[in-house]
């Protein structure tokens, strides 16, 4: 297998670009890719502070690694969910990550700054632990970008993810979620912009990449994702893909080209009747917010012990 573009050794296939790539046109790929997405979409723009999420995944110290080549003034923050043995290691990748390239690691810790962890504070509101994340990930990440003068937020949500969202909400038609489903929200009052760089990369392409750049990922999955609907989506998806390659990146782009204008995209709407958080001042439908209501019901919860992860 050679390079489509050097002719030397190539180290990964793209099938669905009909190309092979050596270590150094593979990077030159993703920067590519990503480029495209950030200019085709309006994602940032020169001399924009970017705060990039980071789980101490793949995907995100990927997206750090790629935007700061790209010469994006970006830092990061991690959030620290309280997932047991999972979170210990992921924030130590995170942090070694940064320290080894001497960028700016933001740091949010539920337990410490907020008297409770993922798993606690899922059992005490009675919620799903993804649920109770989802909304304190939202909270803090949008809190600390305001906080520290960030213009915008950037995850590393890859083309799996955004497609096997996307899958779900056809599968059931919930056109409510299908018109959100952009790669950039715009800001509002109380909301940085929030973007995600990577739509256009593929799950694998983003492993291939952290192997190349020598970047050290947490390599497990959240324990609290098991039965997560979306891992079947995915492997419905990789196995079309397998088949008619090119599949999931038409099913997904060709849905924001051709038809995400279709559904309500109108977010000037959503600040209506919006309230201020009494607790927090973050803007809220109700008298205090979700994330507020939840440190409520977290604080002085029994904290819930996690079995060992492996
Ligand atoms: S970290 Fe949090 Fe995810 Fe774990 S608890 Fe669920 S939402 S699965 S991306
Ligand atoms: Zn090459
Ligand atoms: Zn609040």
């Amino acid at each position: 297998m050679k390079c489509t573009v050097c002719r030397k050794p190539a180290v990964i296939d793209v099938r669905r670009h009909n190309a092979n790539f050596c270590p150094d046109h593979f990077v030159a790929h993703v920067q590519e890719q990503t480029k495209r997405a950030i200019e085709h979409f309006k994602m940032l723009r020169r001399g924009e502070r970017v705060l990039v999420a980071v789980s101490g995944g793949k995907d995100s110290l990927a997206l750090w690694d790629i935007l700061v080549g790209l010469g994006y003034e970006a830092d990061g923050l991690y959030l620290g969910l309280g997932i047991g043995e999972y979170s210990d290691i992921s924030g130590d990748h995170a942090r070694a990550f940064a320290s080894e390239r001497g960028l700016k690691l933001v740091e949010v810790d539920l337990r410490d700054d907020y008297g409770f962890d993922v798993p606690t504070g899922a059992k005490a509101a009675k919620r799903v632990p993804c649920s109770a994340c989802g909304l304190s990930k939202r909270h803090l990440f949008n809190r600390a970008a305001l906080d520290g003068g960030y213009d915008v937020v950037a995850t590393g949500h890859n083309l799996d993810d955004e497609a096997a969202v996307l899958f779900g909400n056809v599968l059931r038609w919930n056109v409510e979620y299908l018109g959100r489903q952009v790669p950039v929200l715009p800001s509002r009052p109380g909301f940085p912009r929030k973007v995600k760089p990577l739509v256009r990369l593929a799950e694998r392409e983003m492993a291939a990449y952290c192997v190349i750049r020598g970047i050290d990922y947490q390599v497990e999955e959240c324990p609290m994702a098991a039965g997560n609907r979306h891992l079947g989506y995915k492997e419905a998806l990789n196995s079309i893909e397998q088949t008619s390659p090119g599949t999931k990146a038409a099913f997904y782009l060709e849905f924001l080209d051709k038809a995400a204008h279709l559904f309500n995209t109108d977010f000037e709407e959503d600040q209506v009747g919006l309230l201020v958080c009494q607790s927090c001042g973050a803007p809220t439908t109700a008298e205090v917010c979700a994330f507020c209501r939840l440190v409520d019901k977290a604080t002085g919860a029994v904290p819930v012990v996690l079995g060992p992860t492996r």
